[in-house]
């Protein structure tokens, strides 16, 4: 046999697939269908580099193995097209969009040919095209019809250098992501989608999908539903009461008692004109108010700034529970669009409030305590008493050390000094009494009342379950000085001081360890459920049952807010679809008529944006000056376009039914490929799990109302893949030009290597850092199964070899990892099988058949070559997926233990009598292994035959 050599083999079968049209999707089978999908890629200047080919490797190796197992399988491709980018170069060079895209789109298309896709190409499908834009605008005018598009007045994040609007997620420290230039706030009028509409389905819906568990919690995250209250509280000036109330947002009714003052967003509507003369310090509020104006939000609620605000001074609010006056400030912190733009403020038990309650010195008032069980007591008896008790317990320091004392009882007990608090007592004033009791000191300073705990548990001797109110007092002995206390205390216990460094080891109580590390960090905020305090009939009603009942109590309603704002779906630009609408002064506004459909991209000199901030359109009179579609009378179109995320909200629709010209796609099509629950796979970038895939989202369930789509969910199945970085760490970028083109890796290596390579090189779903000289292990294992070919006979021994045993034992690896997208570990186990191959005297042709439709997904040139060598006369792609033999492994298997420096992190399941060699592989290759390496080379590796593994570092 001649030497392997990709460079005759992979364009002669690209070219082969391409005439018998190998990888087309018909309806027209009876076998079930399959819809892989991922996500399109943007046809930038800079070509498509090693990173961007992760995915479509891993679904194609997906689509692959579907169709050798009998599927109809649809893989498609196209461009997401629109965008800055390309209008950016438009910009600068003068060159027409549509001109670069279809160079960019050449480039691309030549670029994943050369790596033997089994991509449907006869479905691509381009958004900036027309016959594909036409209907983005069709849908579009759907949600007019709806009313779920409408025009608003925005504050926007503006770009002056780029002259766009910018979503919150594109500015980073107040700066523009693309060109880093100091965002500004601009009103404009806007078109808006409202997802909101669809928030709550959008939430609920995901337990229906089978997402990785990852991207329902960023979807969930970003749609951020939380239930909660609404409280109104009364205002009052100068001891009136105004006609209006503000009404805040809570998730924490439970804690109302400790509300201690209210917070308004500076564009709070009741800040009123009136309001603000009314206030004594008017100049200084409307001050801060105007220089909040150009913060964003995302540097509003940054947890590590410094909160800002001010007092309304003169204007009060009456906590309806407490019925006390609480002070009303305005700070930046609360968001004027989430809940009701107003808070009541509990800085005991939140951490925002906390740190703004410190700056400004505004009481702190602990109402939730945490709800601890006591050490040395049994758990409580659900049918038993419950006695309630106030105690204290006191944290004493030395008067000179940093020691602090605690008693040592005789039942072995470290306590802190402490006790029940009497009738008419005050915390101190016991804390006093036990200290002078127990140890005799009579002089201390009390340095702070630190918060309270609730201890519980079951008493048996007395038979009651306890439940102890406990302040944490904070006190320091000012000398040695002892009065005479009582014999019978002094016997009881053992009087120890002890380092503040040491003493948690000293303390056997949980609830003393809870106080103390409390105390050393200084933490004030408990943020978590508890047990009711200072709360008035509320006292000692845990938190989540105490919630409903002071809603009701203070007149509240319960009320679900979402995080999800309605989309802005406007930009001042032109590489996007026109928003199919015309301003008619008579009419208002006018959908363009959908025969008029699409509304085309006039060809422009300039693609500025003008300076005012509108679209290039705006500058196209010819273009802009219409008639009314209605009353016919003079009348401007829309000028604003589409953001990016229109053309892909929906393209996967497209895919169904290309080329359809009487509707976005038939829905005999769509029925079709979509089934009952949507695509069937779609794996994407982890940084699309949440925009991209929420809007598309949206989009399909609105169509899916509409009856247009058959499913009310479009992707049955998602996962994401990490990225691919520069050798050093970074990201591929353009303006780097670090960027590795796959076309120079494939003359040297072949697209199978390439291929293999991106696959072997580390786990799916994490980053990992390209490396030029790992391409030599896949090249070498795809030389190694070409020479194979040459020791196949179709001698069979009678009973199973090794290899076949190997073989059998690797199908069904390859063929549960691949399902995992465990690739990496699926294709280390096809390097071990070849080895095997290798060193044997023959291989069985079967065996070697059976190899090479395993490997096909993954190398699909090299096996398609082999696959005709040993006689095939059809594809290999449809050549069926092989079986693997249950009764071939039981018996033969072993368990290995893999140790490391003696320490047991793994097992190996492997061949009885497997060589050495192989198992160190398999042991090396195994992720815990990887993982507790770190990257330590292994100085020696001991092998106890059968049984061990230990790889000495
Ligand atoms: C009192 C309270 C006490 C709160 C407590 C929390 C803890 P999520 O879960 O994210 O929905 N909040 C309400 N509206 C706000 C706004 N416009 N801007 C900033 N913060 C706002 O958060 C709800 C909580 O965030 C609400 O519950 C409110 O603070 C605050 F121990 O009310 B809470
Ligand atoms: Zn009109």
């Amino acid at each position: 046999m001649k030497d392997y050599d990709h460079k005759k083999i992979e364009p002669k079968w690209q070219k082969e697939w391409d005439k018998k049209k190998t990888y087309s999707a018909s309806t027209k089978t009876d076998k079930p269908k399959y819809y892989a999908l991922i996500e399109f890629p943007y046809p930038s200047g800079a070509g498509l580099h090693v990173g961007h080919i992760r995915s479509n490797t891993a679904m194609d190796i997906i689509a692959r193995k579907r169709r050798a197992e009998g599927f109809n399988v649809l893989y498609p491709i196209g461009w997401d097209a629109f965008g800055l980018p390309t209008e950016n170069y438009a910009i600068k060079t003068g060159k027409q969009p549509e001109k670069v895209t279809k160079e960019n789109t050449d480039m691309f298309r030549k670029q994943l040919k050369a790596l033997g896709f089994s991509f449907d190409w006869s479905r691509e499908i381009n958004t900036t095209d027309p016959k594909y834009y036409k209907w983005t605008q069709w849908i579009f005018l759907q949600f007019l019809k709806k009313n779920l598009a409408y025009k608003k007045k925005m504050t926007i994040n503006w770009c002056p250098k780029d002259k766009i609007g910018l979503a919150n997620e594109e500015v980073v420290n107040g700066a523009c992501e693309r060109c880093g230039t100091q965002v500004e706030k601009q009103e404009k009028e806007q078109w808006m989608l409202a997802i909101t509409k669809y928030a709550e389905r959008l939430n609920k819906d995901l337990d229906s999908v089978n997402y990785l568990e990852k991207i329902k919690i960023q979807q969930r995250n970003w749609i951020g539903k939380s239930e909660g209250t609404e409280i109104n509280f009364k205002i009052t000036f100068e001891g009136r009461t105004f006609a209006d109330t503000v009404k805040v947002f809570t998730t924490r009714p439970d804690t109302i008692f400790g509300a201690t003052y209210i917070v308004l967003a500076p564009e709070h509507p009741f800040l009123s004109r009136t309001v603000l003369d009314m206030v004594k310090n008017s100049t200084e509020v409307e001050k801060y108010i105007n220089k909040v104006k150009n913060k964003t939000d995302i540097e509003r609620t940054a947890t590590d700034k410094e909160k800002t605000g001010v007092e309304l001074r003169g204007i009060k609010a009456i906590n309806p529970a407490t019925k006390e006056e609480i002070s009303v400030w305005v700070a930046d912190y609360i968001l004027a669009n989430y809940g009701t733009g107003a808070i009541m403020a509990v800085p005991a038990h939140d951490e925002r409030d906390y740190a703004f309650a410190n700056r400004f010195s505004i009481p702190i008032k602990q109402v939730i305590a945490p709800y601890i069980r006591m050490t040395g007591i049994a758990e409580p008896c659900s049918n038993k008493k419950t006695t309630f008790r106030k105690v204290v317990t006191v944290i004493l320091k030395h008067y000179s050390n940093d020691e602090y004392l605690l008693l040592k009882q005789k039942d072995g007990q470290n306590d802190f000094v402490g006790g029940g608090i009497e009738e008419g007592e005050s915390a101190i004033g016991a804390a006093l009494r036990e200290v002078f009791e127990e140890t005799g000191y009579t002089n201390m300073e009390f340095k702070k009342e630190l918060f309270t705990v609730v201890g519980h548990g079951f008493k048996p001797k007395k038979d009651v379950n306890c439940c102890d109110e406990d302040v944490v007092v904070l006190a320091q002995l000012k000398n040695e000085i002892q009065g005479e206390f009582s014999e019978e205390n002094k016997g009881q216990h053992e009087v120890l001081w002890v380092s503040g460094l040491n003493l948690l080891n000293h303390l056997t109580k949980d609830h003393h360890r809870f106080m103390w590390n409390s105390y050393v960090t200084g933490t004030r905020c408990f943020t978590q459920n508890g047990t009711l305090i200072n709360s008035g009939k509320f006292s000692g009603v845990e938190s989540e049952k105490a919630k409903q009942e002071i809603t009701t109590f203070v007149g509240g309603k319960m009320k679900t807010t979402f995080k999800l704002r309605d989309w802005i779906f406007s930009r001042q630009r032109y590489w996007g679809e026109p928003i199919p609408v015309i301003h008619c002064a008579e009419c208002g506004i006018v959908p363009v008529p959908e025969k008029d459909l699409p509304v085309k991209l006039p060809k422009v000199k300039n693609y500025k944006p003008t300076d005012s901030g509108e679209s290039p359109l705006a500058n196209i009179a010819s273009w802009v000056n219409v008639k009314c579609p209605q009353c016919k009378g003079k009348a401007k179109r829309e000028t604003d376009t589409m953001p990016n995320w229109a053309g892909s909200s929906w393209y996967f629709l497209r895919y169904t039914d290309p080329k359809n010209i009487k509707a976005f796609a038939d829905i005999k099509n769509l029925k079709y490929w979509l089934g009952s629950s949507g695509v069937d796979w779609y794996n994407g970038g982890n940084e699309h799990t949440t925009l991209h895939l929420l809007y598309s989202r949206f989009w399909h369930k609105f169509l899916f109302d509409l009856g247009f789509v058959p499913t009310s969910e479009p992707y049955a199945k998602r996962t994401s893949h990490g990225l691919i970085l520069a050798d050093d760490g970074t990201k591929f970028s353009k303006s780097k030009g670090n960027g590795i083109d796959p076309q120079d890796i494939i003359k040297i290596f072949g697209a199978d290597t390439l291929r293999m390579y991106e696959m072997f090189m580390g786990p799916f779903d994490q980053a990992v850092l390209w490396n030029n000289d790992g391409l030599v292990g896949p090249r070498r294992f795809l030389e190694k199964v070409w020479r194979i070919a040459g020791k196949v006979t179709t001698q069979k021994p009678k009973d199973p070899s090794l290899v076949t045993k190997l073989l059998h034992r690797t199908i069904k690896k390859v063929s549960e990892d691949t399902e995992e997208m465990r690739f990496n570990t699926a294709v280390s186990s096809m390097m071990i099988l070849a080895t095997e191959m290798e060193n044997a005297n023959f291989v069985n042709k079967e065996d070697y058949k059976n190899f090479l439709q395993i490997l096909a997904p993954f190398a699909p040139h090299i096996t398609e070559e082999l696959w005709s060598i040993m006689g095939g006369k059809k594809s290999i792609s449809i050549s069926s997926w092989p079986a693997w033999d249950e009764k071939l492994m039981v018996d033969t298997e072993t368990k290995i233990i893999v140790q490391i420096n003696g320490k047991v992190r793994a097992e190996i399941i492997v061949e009885v009598d497997a060589s050495e060699e192989a198992i160190k592989k398999l042991a090396l290759c195994h992720e815990a292994v990887i993982r507790n390496l770190a990257s330590l080379a292994p100085k020696k590796i001991i092998y106890v035959k059968n049984k061990l593994i230990n790889i000495v570092v």
